[in-house]
């Protein structure tokens, strides 16, 4: 009698089960589903252009897989501070640990120089706290992960160009993070003069060299290239947002409504919402804590290391000339 080999399944111990390499591919799932995954945003972008209100409409729309409807919430306060809001979302078995960094907008002043500056060091500071934590001799296994792995960059919803600060601010960002660039508020303009705008923004940020994400890496197969060849036609993505529930077909929705109708930020048709969503949070998801990782984080890392490298070659050369 010949032993048929059987798969490993969850009625067999693992021990005395067919046991093959190819096994790991599970094992590595078991062990990711278990730790859950850590994703964090962070958005930017000129005072009431819609920022914190996105935030809330994510989460909403996140939300409602699970759990429900959130109910109407709190009057919009401004937002003062750099400041993490954090709920873990759950699709299946994964659960992610989704974090959005609100920033107060910047762009009200006169006189904008370096207005752009406490964004970029939150940045760098998440990078440089994992850092001393991946170097500390006893390190912890599993490090936790503040690091930002998307930038989403409100762009006003002029219809005409960039301004000159959004090109500033976009390429300072694209050197330590994944930029998203979006038009916010796009309930403002026709269809037409969306597009056409969402044109010009992509010609500026070629002529610029802003280098936003997606961008092709070695690494990416046909079918990836393919489908970050569709997402930059379609970029900047044009978002509503909205912290008010409509109703629609007798189903409350998160919406806008209007004398003239009602926008709902669900519906492909009135605006890109769900593109983003499925991009950000599904997608691109694993391409962006990667992106982080391999790209921004590492050359944060590299030049830290050679800095240190240099002043502890500079002190010992001082210490030798104590010395002497
Ligand atoms: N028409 C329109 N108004 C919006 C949209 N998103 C937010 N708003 C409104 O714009 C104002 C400023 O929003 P807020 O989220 O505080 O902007 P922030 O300063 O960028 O955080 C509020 O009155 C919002 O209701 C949108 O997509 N379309
Ligand atoms: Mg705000």
């Amino acid at each position: 009698m010949t032993e048929v080999q059987q798969p490993p399944s969850e009625s067999t111990t693992r021990l005395n089960s067919y046991v093959g390499f190819d096994s790991i591919t599970q094992q590595i799932e078991h062990k990711l589903l278990k730790r859950g995954f850590q994703f964090n945003v962070i958005v930017v972008g000129q005072t009431g252009l819609g920022k914190s209100t996105l935030i809330n409409t994510i989460f909403a729309s996140h939300l409602i897989d699970t759990k429900g409807r959130l109910e109407a919430d709190e009057p919009i306060r401004q937002t003062t501070e750099i400041q993490a809001v954090s709920h873990i979302v759950q699709e299946n078995a994964v659960r992610l640990r989704l974090n959005i960094v609100d920033t107060p907008g910047y762009g009200d002043l006169v006189n904008n120089e370096n207005c752009w500056d406490p964004i970029v060091k939150y940045i760098k500071d998440q990078h440089s706290a994992y850092l001393r934590k991946e170097l500390t001799a006893m390190r912890d296994k599993h490090i936790p992960d503040t690091r930002i792995h998307a930038a989403l960059y409100f762009i006003a919803p002029t219809g005409h160009t960039l301004k000159a600060i959004d090109i500033v601010v976009m390429k300072r960002l694209s050197e330590v993070v994944n930029v998203v660039p979006v038009i916010a508020k796009s309930d403002s303009l026709t269809l037409e003069e969306r597009e056409a705008f969402k044109q010009r923004i992509r010609a500026e940020l070629a002529h610029h060299q802003i280098r936003v994400y997606p961008f092709d890496t070695e690494e990416n197969d046909d079918e990836e290239r393919q489908l970050n060849g569709a997402i930059r036609n379609m970029m900047p993505f044009a978002v509503v947002g909205s912290e008010r529930n409509v109703i629609v077909d007798g189903k409350p929705v998160r919406g806008r409504k209007n004398r003239w109708g009602v926008v709902n930020v669900e519906n492909e048709a009135h605006c890109d919402f769900n593109y983003l969503r499925n991009f950000l949070t599904r997608t691109h998801l694993q391409d962006l804590i990667e992106t982080t990782a391999q790209i921004h984080y590492e050359a944060f890392r590299s030049k830290q290391l050679l800095a240190l490298k240099e002043s502890s070659a500079a002190k010992s050369q001082q210490a030798q000339h104590v010395g002497a």
